[in-house]
C-alpha cells in the first residue's frame, strides 16, 4: 500500500519509513513533486496536523496531480509538553527559540528554563492526521518521561538528547540512570515512542479498510 507522508522533516520521514516497512511504501513530498514549505500556523497540535495534511490533499490529490495508485496522505505534528513549564514548548516545539532556530538552540532554551526545577515530568505528544478521499481521521501517541539536566546521546533528532522516556527508567546498566531517546538505537526508540504508538494505530486502521 502506498501513502504520502506530508513532512519537511527528514528525521520524521526516516522513522516512519522504518516503522511502516515493509508493508507500506511511504512517499515523501519530493516524491510527489511538492516543494513547498507546509503551513503550520494553528494554535494546537491537532489543528496543525490537519492543516499540513489538508494542504497536500487539496493541492495534489484533489487537483488530480497524483497519477500513481496512492491511498491518501498523512501529516505529523509533535510537541514536547513540560509540566513545570505549563505545557511549553508544546505547539511551539519547532520554533521555541525563534522562527529560524536550530534544535540545539531549542534544547538550550529548555535546559535554561528548567535549571533548578525539581519537577522534570514531560511528555511527547504526536498527532497524525490521515486524509483518504477527503475524509480525515486522527491518531495520537503519547510518551511520558523526564527532562534530563544535560544532553545525553547522539542518536535521534530534535529534543531526543534531553528526554528520557518512562519505559526506560531502569536502564540496561541495572542502575537508576535515565536513558535518553538519543541513547537508543532507532528501532529501540521506534518501539516505544509517541510516533511509534501513533503510527501503529494508523497502520492498524489502514489494514482494516
Ligand atoms: P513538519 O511539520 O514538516 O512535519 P517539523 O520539524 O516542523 O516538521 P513539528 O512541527 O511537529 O515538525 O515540530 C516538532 C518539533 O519537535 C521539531 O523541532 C522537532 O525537532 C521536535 N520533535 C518532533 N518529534 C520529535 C521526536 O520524536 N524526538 C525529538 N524531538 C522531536
Amino acid at each position: 500500500m502506498k501513502i504520502v507522508f506530508a513532512t519537511n522533516n527528514n528525521n520524521k520521514l526516516r522513522e516512519i519509513r522504518q516503522i511502516l516497512a515493509p508493508g507500506f511504501t511511504v512517499l515523501s513530498l519530493a516524491d510527489i513533486h511538492c516543494l513547498e514549505e507546509l503551513p503550520e500556523t494553528s494554535p494546537t497540535i491537532e489543528e496543525n496536523a490537519t492543516q499540513k495534511a489538508r494542504f497536500v490533499y487539496e493541492n495534489f490529490f484533489k487537483k488530480n496531480l497524483i497519477t500513481e495508485k496512492i491511498i491518501g496522505c498523512f501529516a505529523d505534528d509533535t510537541g514536547l509538553e513540560i509540566e513545570a513549564l505549563d505545557g511549553r514548548p508544546g505547539v511551539f516545539s519547532a520554533r521555541y527559540a525563534g522562527v529560524k532556530c536550530i534544535p540545539e538552540e531549542n534544547i538550550e532554551k529548555v535546559l535554561g528554563e528548567m535549571k533548578g526545577i525539581i519537577n522534570r515530568n514531560a511528555k511527547f505528544r504526536c498527532v497524525l492526521s490521515l486524509i483518504i478521499d477527503g475524509a480525515e481521521r486522527q491518531f495520537e501517541g503519547v510518551m511520558e518521561g523526564k527532562i534530563l539536566n544535560q544532553k545525553q546521546g547522539t542518536e535521534g533528532f530534535g529534543y531526543d538528547p534531553i528526554f528520557a522516556p518512562k519505559e526506560n527508567f531502569s536502564n540496561r546498566n541495572g542502575g537508576e540512570d535515565l536513558i535518553s531517546f538519543a541513547q537508543m538505537l532507532p528501532h529501540e526508540k521506534n518501539r516505544i515512542s509517541h510516533r511509534g504508538i501513533a503510527v501503529n494505530k494508523l497502520a492498524a486502521y489502514l489494514l482494516s479498510l
